[in-house]
């Protein structure tokens, strides 16, 4: 934009101060560290669990990743190892639905994809205590093929998270390039690049319950199974300028364009 005098306005950033952004481009993903307060966490928490109450109880839909795809509850419900998912939870919970809407939060994104947002999809993330299940390294964009690739997934962490439980993990600089994933040999549900993948280059980041980091849609990123005592509760927000579209989603994703626009700035 130009000025009156025709100098370059600044940039107004919001949250992030150029280094970060800096830090995010080149790495394909940012930590941010803890942005819910308390009072917050434990109302999401609270929601949360009677979400996931309600779903595992057949009142909802839900998946477990770690194995085929299936409606059998008993199947989801009782699997050895369960990454528990509930898509679009902001669509039947008002707090969810607030949470998509916080200005902490977009103005975060407002700094990596500018200020009209629109939400691509979010997602609950569950992994049980003891035998949560893994999400195998994968590209967000490997699933969705959204064109242009340049959504940013915001991921909120409900409980402590460390590499044993289930943080994320990164590969940085790997969002430059897009992969050829393969459908994870262990369930139908995931997609895996598995040997293909230098894990030695991994950079886990523990957060505190509340804790948010960013990523890019095609930086490679990973969670191990939750194999402690600690459940770990995650929520992803993905989002998108508007105009983006999917050159041809994965027959299974919910793929939609026409979900809410969270800010609009024109
Ligand atoms: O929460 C997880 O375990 C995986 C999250 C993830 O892959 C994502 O948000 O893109």
């Amino acid at each position: 934009m130009q000025t009156a005098n025709g100098n370059k306005a600044p940039i107004q950033r919001k949250a992030l101060n150029e280094e970060q952004i800096n830090r995010f481009w080149i790495d394909g993903y940012l930590t941010v560290g803890k942005l819910l307060q308390n009072d917050e966490i434990e109302l999401l928490r609270r929601e949360y669990d009677r979400e996931f109450e309600r779903a595992r109880s057949g009142q909802g839909a839900f998946r477990n990743l770690s194995i085929d795809d299936t409606d059998d509850l008993d199947a989801k419900n009782q699997a050895e190892t369960q990454m528990l998912q509930i898509m679009q939870m902001s669509e039947n919970n008002i707090h969810f639905r607030r949470l998509l809407y916080n200005d902490r939060i977009l103005d975060l994104i407002e700094d990596l994809i500018g200020p009209n947002i629109q939400l691509f999809h979010d997602q609950a993330l569950f992994k049980p205590a003891r035998h949560g299940g893994p999400v195998h390294w994968h590209q967000d964009n490997a699933y969705w093929r959204c064109s242009p690739s340049n959504l940013v997934s915001c991921w909120i962490t409900l409980d402590d998270v460390d590499i044993h439980n289930g943080a994320m993990q990164f590969l940085p600089g790997t969002h430059f390039r897009a992969e050829e994933h393969a459908r994870a040999s262990d369930t139908s549900a995931l997609l895996d690049l598995g040997d293909k993948v230098d894990e030695s280059r991994a950079v886990a980041v523990a957060l505190p319950a509340g804790g948010v980091t960013l990523h890019h849609c095609q930086t490679l990123h990973y969670t191990a199974p939750n194999v402690t005592d600690r459940q770990r509760r995650a929520f992803a927000i993905h989002f998108m300028t508007p105009g983006t579209k999917s050159l041809r989603a994965l027959d299974y994703l919910d793929v939609s364009f026409a979900r809410p626009i969270v800010r609009m700035r024109v």
